[in-house]
């Protein structure tokens, strides 16, 4: 069944909308698609989300809901449970969390009370909203103490980590970032949590599928609770999960369900069921090995056109790109690069004199250029072309010719999930 049959109820009932789905699949299919925290995933997930699973209330877990009928939503719940722990080698998980931000509030809920002290990397130096920036409920509810990268290496500073963590003595450190491209040293991390009787969690959104594909130290061994969302390196359904120690399993439950949300979207618990299906394959470590690969690939040729790279470079899928040093503002970049059919987000990097609105970076991810099946060799014909779109200016025929050359590229690489063609 083609997906333009299997759209066909959608089409009939609200061709509005049919269409304009229509169309975002036109720009996934014709685009190279290059946002760090953004993947294709796969027709199965598709199908697990887009399922009668939608249409079912599980409030509780396996074999203690608050409603009847759910024997077989029991099961695929606990198939994503058993899952991910298998996954990730952990001793409990919570697979309900419907997404990112819902997770890290699940786990400060579970472990500390409102106005403790905590420890989490700036937003402004490659953290996230949810590690305590003011306007974000972290920030709010608890008192918040951000770490930052050096000056000079760019890299997380952890004299600085450990002479904040003796003087504010925190309940919970945080540790995991939204824009960092160096490998995170977690038995650092816990080594200060220790010293200071706090507990570590790790936020591992964007690294968990290079956990789960070896190319990145897992977290699981060090943190007592474990965050992390499932569509990004992971290549699920947007959503998330929790995994902890026996000790905090009753104390995460608990916090997600009743404490934060009602019922759990099953649709989306059995698409993360089937990613960590697809993720316990050996070909996914295959594909890890490749992300980090071609950013690798893709830095080089972005150091050889003049760009700088935050921290001097990449270990893991994502580089934050010092656009400034060509004189021009992440927003620009992002705009032009937009034009011509590369798709970025602007970013600030460390230290930035620009606004975040604006910024001096981009950061440039390869998760999902890799699930299409590009390699080194497309890579460095990007950054070329990347280099070109940023080295003209915003001089339209350069951005056209790019945007040829994009065009071309991204037509010989089929959409992953899609079943028909434009
Ligand atoms: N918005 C995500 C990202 O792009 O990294 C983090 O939540």
């Amino acid at each position: 069944m083609t997906q333009m049959q299997t759209r066909a109820a959608l089409a009939s009932v609200d061709p509005e909308i049919a269409a304009l789905i229509h169309q975002e699949e036109e720009r996934q299919r014709g685009t190279l698609e290059m946002i760090a925290s953004e993947n294709f995933t796969s027709r199965a997930v598709i199908e697990a989300v887009g399922s009668v699973l939608t249409n079912k209330y599980a409030e509780g877990y396996p074999g203690k809901r608050y409603y009847g009928g759910c024997e077989f939503v029991d099961e695929i719940e606990e198939l994503a449970r058993t899952r991910a722990k298998q996954l990730f080698g952990a001793q409990h998980a919570n697979v309900q969390p419907h997404a990112g931000s819902q997770a890290n509030m699940a786990a400060y809920y579970a472990t500390i009370e409102i106005g403790d002290t905590v420890m989490g990397l700036d937003l402004a130096q490659g953290g996230h909203l949810t590690h305590g920036r003011d306007v974000n409920f972290s920030g709010r509810w608890y008192t918040f103490v951000h770490y930052g990268v050096d000056r000079e290496t760019e890299q997380i500073d952890f004299d600085q980590v450990g002479a904040l963590a003796r003087q504010h003595r925190p309940k919970l450190i945080v540790a995991g970032a939204t824009a960092y491209p160096r490998t995170l040293d977690f038995p650092r991390f816990r080594e200060i949590a220790d010293e200071v009787g706090a507990l570590l969690m790790v936020d591992m959104a964007h690294i968990a599928g290079l956990v789960a594909g070896g190319v990145h130290p897992s977290p699981v061994p060090y943190a007592q609770i474990v965050t992390s969302t499932t569509h990004k390196t992971l290549r699920g359904p947007r959503s998330a999960f929790i995994l902890c120690t026996e000790e905090y399993a009753q104390a995460v439950d608990r916090a997600v369900f009743p404490g934060l949300q009602g019922g759990p979207m099953v649709q989306l618990i059995a698409g993360k069921a089937v990613a960590f299906q697809e993720a316990l394959q050996p070909e996914f470590h295959a594909y890890a090995r490749q992300i980090v690969a071609n950013a690798r690939a893709l830095a080089e040729e972005l150091q050889r056109g003049g760009l700088r790279l935050v921290a001097g470079g990449t270990d893991t899928h994502l580089m934050l790109v010092d656009v400034g040093v060509k004189g021009i503002s992440g927003k620009k970049a992002e705009r032009w690069l937009e034009a011509a059919g590369i798709t970025v987000n602007k970013n600030t990097i460390p230290y930035d004199q620009r606004s975040p609105a604006v910024g001096s970076g981009i950061r440039v991810g390869t998760p999902a250029l890799t699930t299409r099946g590009m390699r080194e060799d497309e890579m460095r014909r990007i950054g070329r072309l990347i280099v070109r779109v940023l080295d003209g200016g915003g001089d339209e025929a350069v951005i056209g010719a790019v945007r040829g050359a994009v065009t071309e590229l991204a037509r010989s690489f089929p959409l992953p999930g899609v079943t028909d063609s434009a």
